[in-house]
C-alpha cells in the first residue's frame, strides 16, 4: 500500500490508509491508547483499541518520538471537531496495524509536544535537533522559506538575474574589524562580509542582480540581533537615476515578501499571535531629520550623527504612529560611518545611502555606489585604506560602469520582526554566535 500523509486524510474517509511519522505524544484513557502521529504535512489523531490485539501490542510500547508506520480506518470524528491540543481536525484513525520503523536511543530530554514549550534559548538552542521538532518552532521556518521563496520570486520578476559570488575572499568587503582571517593553503584569506563587490561586478554585466547567501560577520557581542553567520538578500541594479530608485525597489520588495507571508502562513502567523500590515507606500526621512525628532519627541540626544538601537526603535514607533507604517527608510548617512563606495550627495559630508527599518530594527542597508574610477580611488584614501589593496575591484570601474545601487537585507531579521521572537537566533535552524559553533 502507498503512504498517504496526513493532510490527505480527511479525502479517504471510510477507507484504509498506511501513514508513516513520529509520534508526538501517546496517551492512554482506560484501555484505550490515543497517539498523536506527525508527518511533514500534519497531525492526526490514532486510536488503538485492545481488539487488534497485535498493534496493541507494539502500541503499548511505543513512547513520544518514535518513528512508525502505522495502516488503518480513517473516520470522521464526532462533530467533527479539533479537539485542544490534538491533531488534525475532522478526522482520526483507527489503527489496525502498527510497526516501529525507528525509535529513540535514549529518553527524550525535553518533551517537544507542547504547543508553547517553555526553554530557555540556550536549551532551546542545544537540543535543536529535538526542539525544531515541535510543531510551533518548526513553523517559524515555514515562515522563513516563505520569505526566501517570495524574494527570489520577485526579483526574477524584476528580471534580476540570481548569482551565486565566492565567500573565500582576498580582502575584506565591508572593512572594519568584523571580518573572519582564515588559513588558505599559504596565504590569509576572509570570509566575505557581504557580496558587494561580486554584486557590483555582476550590475556591470547583467545590470540587475540579486543573491541570497551565507555572510560572516566576527562581531564580538551578544544582542538580539547579531550573529556571526547570516544568509544576506542582497540585489544591485545598473542604470539607476538615483538612490531613490533603489529604495522603490526595495519597497516593491517588502510589499510582495510580506502579501507572500500573509498568504501562505496564515496558521504559523496565528501560532504566534502575529499580524503584517498592510506595506503602503514606506516613509524616507532623512537621518537628521530623524536624529531631531528624537529629541524633540522623546528627549534622546545622539552625541554624533548616527542612530542607535534604540533610536530606531523610537523612530519606528514614531513612523508607525503617525503613517501607520511598521517600515521606515531614514537616509543620506554622513560619509564618515558609511564604506568607501558610497556615493557622495551633492554636500559631499553625506551619502546616497539609506537604512530600512522594521519595527524597529534595521533590516536592510543600501544606495548608490561610486561608479568613477577615479572617484573611487580618491574615496577608498579619504577613507584611509589602500588602493593597491583593491586592484581587482577597481578593474570593475576601469572598462565602462553606469551608475548603480542595491542593497543587503537580512533573512532573519525580518523572520524574528514578523513573528516577534525575542532573539534573531530563534529563526536560524543552527545559529552561530561567539560561544556557539555547535550543534
Ligand atoms: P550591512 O553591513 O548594513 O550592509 O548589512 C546589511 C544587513 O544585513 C543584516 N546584518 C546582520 N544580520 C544578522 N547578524 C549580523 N551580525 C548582521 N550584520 C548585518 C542587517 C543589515 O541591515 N554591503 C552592504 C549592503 C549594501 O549596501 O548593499 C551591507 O552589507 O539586516
Amino acid at each position: 500500500m502507498e503512504r498517504t500523509l496526513i493532510s490527505e486524510t480527511p479525502q479517504s474517509v471510510g477507507q484504509i490508509v498506511k501513514l508513516k511519522g513520529w509520534v508526538n505524544i501517546r496517551r492512554d484513557h482506560g484501555k484505550l491508547i490515543f497517539i498523536d502521529l506527525r508527518d511533514r504535512s500534519g497531525m492526526i489523531q490514532m486510536v488503538i483499541i485492545p481488539d487488534k490485539e497485535e498493534a496493541y501490542k507494539v502500541a503499548k510500547d511505543v513512547r513520544n518520538e518514535f518513528v512508525i508506520e502505522v495502516e488503518g480506518l480513517v473516520k470522521q470524528r464526532p462533530g467533527g471537531a479539533t479537539k485542544e491540543g490534538s491533531a488534525t481536525g475532522g478526522v482520526e484513525i483507527e489503527v489496525e496495524k502498527m510497526a516501529v520503523i525507528s525509535q529513540p536511543e535514549d529518553v527524550l530530554p525535553l518533551d517537544v509536544s507542547e504547543n508553547d514549550m517553555n526553554v530557555n534559548l540556550d536549551t532551546l538552542l542545544n537540543l535543536r535537533h529535538l526542539t525544531l521538532r515541535n510543531k510551533k518552532i518548526k513553523s517559524i521556518f515555514k515562515v522563513y522559506a516563505e520569505v526566501i521563496n517570495a524574494y527570489a520570486k520577485i526579483m526574477n520578476r524584476e528580471e534580476f538575474t540570481e548569482i551565486k559570488t565566492p565567500k573565500i575572499l582576498n580582502s575584506a568587503t565591508e572593512g572594519g574589524a568584523n571580518f573572519f582571517k582564515i588559513k588558505y593553503f599559504e596565504k590569509e584569506a576572509f570570509l566575505a562580509q557581504s557580496p558587494q563587490f561580486y554584486k557590483q561586478a555582476g550590475a556591470g554585466i547583467f545590470e540587475r542582480v540579486f543573491e541570497i547567501g551565507t555572510v560572516f560577520r566576527a562581531e564580538p557581542h551578544f544582542t538580539t540581533r547579531h550573529v556571526n553567520e547570516y544568509t544576506s538578500l542582497d540585489a544591485e541594479m545598473a542604470f539607476i537615476d538615483g538612490f531613490e530608485d533603489v529604495m522603490d525597489e526595495l519597497e516593491k520588495v517588502m510589499k510582495f515578501m510580506m502579501e507572500s507571508v500573509n498568504e501562505h502562513c496564515r496558521e504559523e502567523l496565528a501560532m504566534f499571535g502575529a499580524e503584517i500590515l498592510p506595506v503602503k507606500s514606506i516613509p524616507r526621512i532623512k537621518l537628521t531629520e530623524a536624529l531631531s525628532i528624537l529629541e524633540k519627541e522623546y528627549g534622546k540626544k545622539m552625541e554624533e550623527v548616527d542612530i542607535d538601537a534604540e533610536g530606531e526603535r523610537m523612530i519606528c514607533e514614531w513612523a508607525r504612529k503617525n503613517y501607520d507604517s511598521d517600515f521606515v527608510f531614514l537616509t543620506h548617512y554622513p560619509s564618515a560611518i558609511r564604506p568607501f563606495y558610497s556615493m557622495p550627495s551633492a554636500d559631499p559630508q553625506y551619502t546616497e545611502t539609506f537604512d530600512l527599518l522594521f519595527m524597529g530594527v534595521e533590516i536592510a542597508s543600501g544606495g548608490q555606489r561610486i561608479h568613477d574610477y577615479n572617484q573611487l580611488i580618491s574615496s577608498i584614501k579619504k577613507h584611509k585604506l589602500n588602493p593597491d589593496d583593491f586592484e581587482h575591484y577597481l578593474d570593475i570601474f576601469k572598462y565602462g560602469m553606469p551608475p548603480h545601487g542595491g542593497w543587503g537585507l537580512g533573512s532573519e531579521r525580518i523572520v524574528q520582526k514578523i513573528l516577534g521572537l525575542g532573539s534573531i537566533k530563534e529563526a536560524i535552524l543552527f545559529p552561530r554566535d561567539v560561544k556557539r559553533l555547535t550543534p
